[in-house]
């Protein structure tokens, strides 16, 4: 495995310009670094000597002190009450340039050897992207604490919503001996500042929930070790009724001594092979998975109950919020499952021990290419939480398709929610800042597997990168991640950089074009989830419903005549979403439901809106396939390839769903499109 696509944006592709490699080397040809190394630093040193060794086709040296010559240095800062006040926390860092003896010196300084590793990862990228480094001054820190991947890999090598191939952590039912893959997964990981990882599916089915044992976890252990060279904690996914299914228990119930006991010594038995272990997630009473309802118990003695095991050994529990009634019954209007959230877990706020995080998907349905913000955020005050992604494409073309994520995720961490006044924004909540939380961060859902390219369609790479860096520093704007990694994908070619620049921020805008309207959501194929279904969720017990009949389609989320969904929102979203004329129109369908006819702030009506779209939408699809056509011969042949034949697929596809969902909407509303053009 050693192809351009496997290597992503660690391609370190060669310094061309041979001034600029001649000035670089003449700066990186010594690495200073502590004789004894050990984890995150001898990392960033064999990181940092493989990369220039890329780049500027040099064997630099490995030293304690510098001989002549320039040379950069990597150190733990340690002076504490050193001149230079230290506040980056722990996994910061600073980049800087300086002369001596008439020689260029670069020192990455880390607030420990997970920050080192991270500037080291900057300044390569810097290098490969050709930046002077004379004037270097770089300052970093981590916005969010917890900066976290979730696996929904099973040990039988499936995943669950993977769309690359099987998994890499398992073969056979067992964890995969062969490490050399996950290790290569985390220095990907670690390259964009992610620090934690869990390692299984959050449906913990029968062989997972042996995890835990005596007999699973030397191999368990074996991962942790590759993942903490790389400065990532490793958690699992844990069964909630574990001591029944395992431990030989009657019961799961949290308030039950034996049970306390069993996962008290589950919890010893993990730190006895794993001594930095993370803790655990918990999908419980959700989809059918056990958790404290089956005892009359509510979520919070669940997660106490676990935290109170982990707590002395440092570790936390991540609770999930995805919890709603899977099995309503379509006629029931009352039921709405974007209530569900809120209505579970606030009422709780206050009663969760300091070590449990709660955590909560962007938005309240579950991963469509548009919903609103979940209102769980600011609105529970006392409570640590976790805000959710999905980097795997489920909703959103399950990477046969381009969908750039990292501009609607940057709309979720910018909303304000209004918490607090104004400005209370929900990267303010979930980094911690706005209700001081001893914990906080942002987790996601991989998107990759064990195909050559991790992702199947090697742009979508792009997402995996872009969350990290957006995580890192939500002030980056996602123009910027994008390109900073098509530069480190693809090299600097400003052609390449502009057209694939382009064309991943306008692939979320297309995509959503021509799928679903307006915020309605779903419209997928039962179960699989690609592809047009319009009625496909509409009869189901999933609580996922659109309502079109012949006047009109959306779903009424008010508070005088809806479900009072809007009512979860803070003053003022709470009016302006509420309000049918301040709505928003592309999440107009979410909260009301409108005639055909409606007219849209655009000034086009819903129905109008709707053909319009999609005709754009498959026509923008066939263009991202024309502008991938005209970069032939800018890359290497095999990568190039692969990418024309996933866009060529998408604009196939992008017809289907444009002709499908016109259709729908035109045989039920008996509306014609004004311009006239083909539905049939
Ligand atoms: O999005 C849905 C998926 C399920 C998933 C669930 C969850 C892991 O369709 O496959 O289960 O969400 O988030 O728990």
């Amino acid at each position: 495995m050693n192809s351009t696509a496997y290597k992503a944006w660690l391609n370190y592709f060669p310094v061309e310009d041979r001034q600029t490699r001649k000035d670089y080397t003449g700066m990186l040809s010594q690495i200073i670094a502590p004789d004894k190394r050990i984890g995150a630093m001898d990392t960033a040193v064999r990181e940092l000597r493989q990369g220039i060794q890329a780049l500027l086709g040099i064997d630099a040296s490995i030293k304690e002190q510098p001989a002549d010559g320039g040379f950069v240095q990597l150190a733990v800062y340690s002076d504490k009450a050193g001149s230079e006040e230290w506040n980056q926390g722990n996994e910061g860092y600073t980049l800087r340039y300086r002369q001596e003896g008439g020689y260029g010196a670069i020192t990455v300084t880390g607030g420990s050897d997970a920050g080192i590793l991270y500037g080291v990862f900057h300044l390569l990228r810097l290098i490969g992207s050709g930046a002077p480094l004379e004037e270097l001054n770089v300052k970093e820190s981590p916005s969010n604490a917890l900066r976290m991947i979730n696996q929904w890999d099973n040990a039988d090598g499936t995943i669950e919503r993977g769309y690359a191939g099987r998994s890499i952590f398992y073969r056979n039912g067992s964890i995969t001996t062969n490490l050399h893959r996950v290790r290569d997964y985390a220095r990907l990981l670690a390259s964009v500042g992610l620090n934690a990882i869990s390692i299984n599916n959050v449906n913990v089915h029968e062989r997972e929930t042996r995890f835990i044992t005596a007999e699973q976890l030397p191999s368990v252990a074996l991962v942790a070790e590759v993942f903490r060279e790389y400065g990532i904690t490793l958690f699992l996914s844990v069964n909630f009724a574990a001591p029944l299914q395992i431990g030989g228990l009657p019961t799961a119930d949290p308030l039950d001594g034996s049970v306390q006991s069993w996962w008290k010594e589950t919890a010893e038995r993990i730190y006895a092979f794993i001594p930095d272990f993370g803790g655990f997630v918990v999908k419980a009473d959700s989809e059918h998975r056990p958790g404290p309802f089956a005892y009359g118990r509510d979520h919070a003695d669940g997660a106490n109950m676990l935290a109170d095991a982990l707590a002395s050994h440092g570790g936390i529990v991540i609770w999930r919020c995805f919890v709603y009634d899977c099995m309503q019954d379509w006629r029931d209007r009352k039921t709405d499952r974007a209530r569900a959230a809120y209505d579970h877990f606030k009422p709780l706020d206050g009663r969760f021990r300091p070590n449990v995080l709660l955590q909560i998907k962007n938005g309240p349905m579950d991963f469509q290419v548009r919903e609103p913000v979940s209102p769980l955020f600011g609105a529970m005050k006392k409570t640590n939480q976790v805000l959710e992604f999905q980097i795997t494409q489920e909703y959103t073309g399950q990477q046969r398709h381009l969908c750039y994520l990292v501009p609607q995720w940057k709309q979720v961490l910018d909303f304000d929610t209004f918490a607090e006044g104004a400005s209370t924004e929900v990267k303010k909540i979930v980094d911690g800042t706005l209700y001081g939380m001893t914990y906080s961060g942002i987790a996601a859902v991989s998107n990759i597997g064990d195909e050559e390219s991790w992702t199947g369609h090697i742009l979508a790479q792009a997402n995996l990168y872009g969350y990290g860096r957006l995580i890192w520093n939500p002030q980056l704007s996602a123009e910027e991640i994008s390109m900073e990694w098509t530069i480190a994908t693809f090299g600097s070619d400003p052609e390449v950089v502009n057209v694939v620049g382009r064309m991943l921020m306008m692939s979320w805008p297309i995509y959503e074009g021509y799928t679903a309207p307006l915020g309605v959501g779903w419209m997928v194929a039962p179960n699989h989830h690609y592809g047009p279904d319009v009625d496909g969720y509409e009869y189901s017990r999933w609580g996922t419903y659109h309502f079109a009949d012949r006047d009109g389609i959306g779903v009424n989320r008010t508070l005088a005549s809806g479900t009072g969904y809007t009512s979860q929102y803070a003053a003022p979203n709470a009016a302006l979403y509420d309000c049918i004329e301040t709505c928003p129109d592309e999440l107009l369908l979410f909260f009301h439901h409108v005639p055909y006819t409606h007219k849209l702030h655009s000034g086009k009506t819903v129905i109008q809106h709707i053909y319009d779209s999609h005709f754009w939408g498959a026509k923008e699809a066939e263009r991202l396939q024309q502008q991938w056509a005209g970069l032939a011969g800018k890359m290497d042949e095999a990568r190039f390839a692969s990418i024309a034949c996933r866009l060529a697929d998408q604009a196939e596809h992008a017809k289907n769903w444009r002709d499908i969902i016109n259709t729908y909407f035109f045989r039920k509303s008996g509306i014609s499109d004004e311009a006239g053009r083909t539905i049939y």
